[in-house]
């Protein structure tokens, strides 16, 4: 209705934070709280870069120089650089882990160490950026353990220990969606205020999707419980076949798929033995959502969850979507092992 006031109540993001951390009362330090108001900013950042990265030729490759002689900064190598001072800035970080680094990145200046480690993919689904296809940061979150002042040992837990997970889609618009356990929230980034608005409270993933999402130009790779859960929905007993959907950028695809619902999967297959997707800040991140929004997020074989990381940068196959069509998958994996 065009005569209809604009909202004077906007939920923001920092204010949704904010609102859970009262409804835990004195148990929350605020210390989270912080952690993703940094984290947000960080993808103000991003978005605004990948917006005009075209007009000021951030596209390239990381160590061109342009006329001024300046070193040019790919997209990645800048988003790596901008989520990694933000958050150690932000006094509540020990450990980082990006995809971008060999190595993680460990705070040692104890006027800045915090409770909480951040494992992060500062900008998924590069192949996409030249095309000016939707991409994203992924982002999950571990509070140290115990007694612990800050290592690798942190961040090499199952994902079902994180605290919160999340990320940023830079699309036709940014959207965070996020998750600290309780549910999963989107928020788009509304462009004047500048700030995250709260678009799509409560996500919750139909039980079955209509659309599947694998890069089936692998298929000659894939191994049997693959290609026969792929010929199963292709050629339904019932004639109503589910439609193809791969965008390649992860984010995009796991956001259309928590929304519409379906199943994206990246299998292990003859060729890629440990399937493609990282662990800790691609599987991990994405499966906490899935489960979070009432969907299923496995290898094959068992909970991506539950899978126990050896180094930092471990790869994972996954299957994640609708409840039943991930169910799905499971059968034929049955029927195989
Ligand atoms: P990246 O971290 O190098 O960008 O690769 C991750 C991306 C995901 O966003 C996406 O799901 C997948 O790789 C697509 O891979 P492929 O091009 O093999 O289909
Ligand atoms: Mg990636």
């Amino acid at each position: 209705n065009p005569d209809e006031m604009p909202s004077t109540d906007l939920i923001t993001l920092t204010r949704h934070v904010l609102a859970e951390q009262f409804r835990l009362g004195s148990t929350a330090t605020g210390d989270l709280t912080s952690l993703l108001i940094a984290i947000q900013v960080t993808s103000k950042f991003i978005a605004n870069n990948v917006r005009k990265a075209r007009l000021i030729n951030l596209i390239g490759l990381a160590g061109d120089t342009n006329v001024q002689g300046e070193e040019q900064k790919k997209l990645d190598v800048l988003s790596n650089d901008i989520m990694v001072n933000a958050l150690r800035a932000s006094g509540k970080t020990a450990v980082l882990v990006s995809e971008e680094l060999d190595d993680p990145v460990i705070i040692s200046d104890h006027r800045l160490k915090g409770k909480y480690c951040v494992v992060f993919d500062p900008l998924d689904g590069s192949s996409n950026i030249d095309a000016g296809v939707n991409i994203g940061t992924i982002f999950g979150i571990y509070k140290v353990r115990d007694g612990s002042t800050g290592t690798v040992e942190d961040v090499l837990r199952p994902g079902r220990e994180m605290v919160a997970a999340g990320y940023t889609m830079y699309g036709s618009s940014a959207n965070l969606v996020l998750s600290t356990g309780h549910g999963v929230n989107g928020y788009t980034l509304d462009n004047a205020l500048g700030e995250f608005i709260l678009t799509h409270p409560d996500i919750k993933i139909p039980s079955r999707g209509k659309i599947y999402s694998f890069n089936e130009g692998n298929s000659c790779f894939f191994y049997p419980p693959v290609v026969n859960y792929l010929h199963s929905i292709k050629f339904p007993a019932n004639n109503k076949p589910y439609s193809a959907r791969y965008i390649g950028s992860m984010v995009a695809d796991v956001h259309r798929t928590l929304l519409y619902g379906g199943i994206f999967g990246y299998p292990d297959d003859k060729k890629s033995k440990k399937g493609k997707l990282r662990l800790l800040y691609e599987a991990y991140p994405m499966a906490f959502l899935t489960e979070q929004a009432g969907g299923l997020a496995t290898t094959g074989r068992m909970r991506v969850l539950d899978v126990e990381p050896t180094s930092i940068h471990d790869r994972t196959p996954i299957f994640l979507g609708s409840k039943e069509d991930v169910q799905d998958v499971l059968k034929f994996y049955e029927e195989y092992d």
